[in-house]
């Protein structure tokens, strides 16, 4: 295979593999294929391959094709053997079943987190039609605030926006929290899903992130710009517990105004201490 997809997908994994989110076999990456692309591999795509339980009903993605990364499998050696270590994925026509046409030539199945992934890219696909990417990373700086900063999404998200000028332009939804939870399963995905009915971000506590994008570009960079971000509050905190200085929810509302963005004003709270994590 030697697509413009392959490409972009295979970018993600190195991408964040250089950054250090990928440790071993950590995190996992997903891609609803236009038609076109579809087409383009079609006659690489083995339809005999057998129909296995996807876990979970995704009604909304009937018939639809994926990119995914394989359980197990290391972001690290996706440019090195991008067929042993992602697969192609068919849904069925009710959305139960899933076969593999494509990849994973060496065995293994779809991503442990395929039902968040899934779920998530039906949500997704119901909001807006465009939202094709689910990324999931385990960026150190982000991780690392969830056990200093209170399990409050207002907070987390104000005391994150504050780092960088940019951030409630880049999100400015804010960021959802998911509490420590088994991953894998169907109860970590349903909370996430929730979370991607009207946000791109959800941080899972003591684990890692989950974005999502219109396109690779938007979902690395939206990764990316939180966990800058996180590592600049992991640095004020490490020097001091308060802000001195920081910008207030006027100049956030500035932004909104110039930059045309619609900031949820629940993150706009007046703060009653300049401690840090604290409203
Ligand atoms: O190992 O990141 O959440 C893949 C994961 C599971
Ligand atoms: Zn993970």
């Amino acid at each position: 295979m030697d697509t413009k997809l392959k490409k972009d997908f295979t970018k993600v994994c190195s991408d964040g593999y250089a950054l250090g989110w990928h440790e071993r076999n950590g995190g996992n990456l997903s891609y609803r294929m236009k038609k076109e692309e579809v087409e383009e591999v079609r006659e690489l795509l083995n339809e005999n391959a057998e129909w296995r339980e996807i876990g979970t009903a995704v009604p909304y993605l009937a018939d639809e094709y994926f990119m995914v990364t394989g359980s197990g499998k290391y972001f690290r050696n996706v440019e090195l053997d991008f067929e042993d270590n992602v697969a192609i994925i068919h849904v069925n026509e009710d959305g139960t079943l899933y076969k593999i046409v494509y990849g994973l030539i060496n065995g293994g199945k779809p991503t442990s987190e395929l039902p968040t992934h899934l779920m998530n890219l039906e949500v997704l696909k119901k909001r807006d039609e465009g939202l094709r990417v689910v990324y999931h990373a385990h960026p150190a700086n982000t991780v690392a605030l969830t056990f200093v900063l209170p399990f409050d999404e207002e907070v987390f998200t104000r005391e994150i926006w504050e780092m960088e000028t940019e951030c409630p332009i880049v999100f400015p939804k804010g960021i959802g929290l998911v509490e420590w939870m088994v991953p894998g399963g169907r109860d970590i995905a349903v909370k996430t899903c929730k979370i991607m009915e009207t946000q791109d971000v959800a941080v899972w506590f003591h684990h890692g992130i989950f974005v999502t994008g219109h396109d690779f570009d938007e979902a690395f960079g939206l990764m990316h710009t939180v966990e800058k971000a996180a590592e600049m509050l992991v640095k004020v905190m490490s020097m001091s517990d308060r802000k001195v200085n920081t910008i207030s929810p006027e100049g956030f509302r500035q932004i909104a105004v110039d930059f045309k963005v619609d900031i949820d004003e629940r993150f706009l709270y007046e703060k009653r201490s300049d401690k840090i994590g604290e409203r």
